[in-house]
């Protein structure tokens, strides 16, 4: 009983020391896929069927430190072609608001990505890094931009990418952002380094809900290294069903199956015949 006994302590401590010598670290990278569209999504605003079909649904919904509760959550879909990568995304606010100071306080997302996955150590912006930026989205349009980025004024940054398009549009729950960005880097088997965070201003003039995809450290608008997900361009899924084939029962055909039965049988009863000739 006692050799028994310090069998079950030497395995328990065996196993114990082997899970934290081969535990997972506690920072990693979230994967996640874009599957090649099967179909061109339009930039308008409504979520095309190409999303629905070769898309994961993603949601964001992991708050930052100060973040209030209730959180405001988001999904996003995402499909590439080659050189342009397509994203949808589902913002669940009801308190449109545009009045903080800071348009990062403002409802808003920001995207990060690191097109070509050259995880740069230190800062992104201007245009050293052009495949690496930071794009802000701002839910309403007063006037001034609705899009502002890291790599440096508006213009800029619409030089930088050429094909840049994005609608935003509301909801009944919420608002919206369809929006394609154009790199190079966007083919099959390429990856990227990405994150997004949605910002909420609830009414009182300051960025009150904050969450991110991936990695909420809230580093990623000055560290590449802090986008928190990396994402892979695969090819599309089939989504098509196979025809399925119609009986007429109407006018009965013999079957595949019918006809070996019947081959079989004939080739049976030869083999008989054939036997007892054979025995006489
Ligand atoms: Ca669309
Ligand atoms: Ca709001
Ligand atoms: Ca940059």
């Amino acid at each position: 009983m006692k050799k028994l006994l310090t069998a079950c302590i030497i395995i328990t401590l065996v196993f114990s020391l082997s899970s934290v010598i081969f535990a997972e670290p506690l920072e990693k990278q979230v994967e996640i896929i874009s599957r090649k569209a099967t179909s061109t999504p339009v930039i308008d605003g409504t979520r095309d069927a190409v999303y629905n079909d070769q898309s994961e649904v993603y949601e964001i919904k992991i708050p930052t430190a100060n973040a209030e509760e209730p959180l405001t959550t988001g999904k996003f879909w995402t499909v590439w072609e080659d050189g342009k990568s397509y994203w949808f995304f589902e913002l669940y606010d009801t308190t449109p608001n545009n009045s903080a100071g800071n348009s990062y306080e403002r409802d808003c997302i920001e995207f990060f990505i690191d097109f070509a996955y050259e995880r740069v150590d230190g800062s992104y912006g201007g245009q050293d890094y052009p495949n690496i930026d930071q794009v802000r989205i701002l839910r309403i349009d007063d006037g001034g931009p609705v899009i502002q980025s890291t790599s440096g004024d508006d213009d800029t940054f619409l030089d930088l990418y050429p094909g840049f398009a994005w609608k935003v549009s509301e909801m009944a729950n919420g608002w919206s952002i369809e929006m394609v960005f154009p790199n190079a880097a966007v083919k099959l088997g390429g990856k990227s380094g990405f994150d997004v965070a949605l910002a909420d201003d609830k009414g009182e003039g300051r960025r009150q809900s904050h969450v991110f995809f991936a990695n909420n450290s809230d580093q990623a608008w000055q560290q590449c290294l802090d986008f928190g997900a990396d994402l892979t361009y695969v090819a599309s899924k089939a989504t098509a069903v196979p025809p399925v084939a119609e009986v007429d029962k109407t006018n009965p055909k013999t079957s595949d199956a019918d006809m070996l039965f019947v081959i079989l049988a004939f080739v049976s009863i030869v083999c008989l015949i054939s036997f007892k000739k054979f025995a006489k």
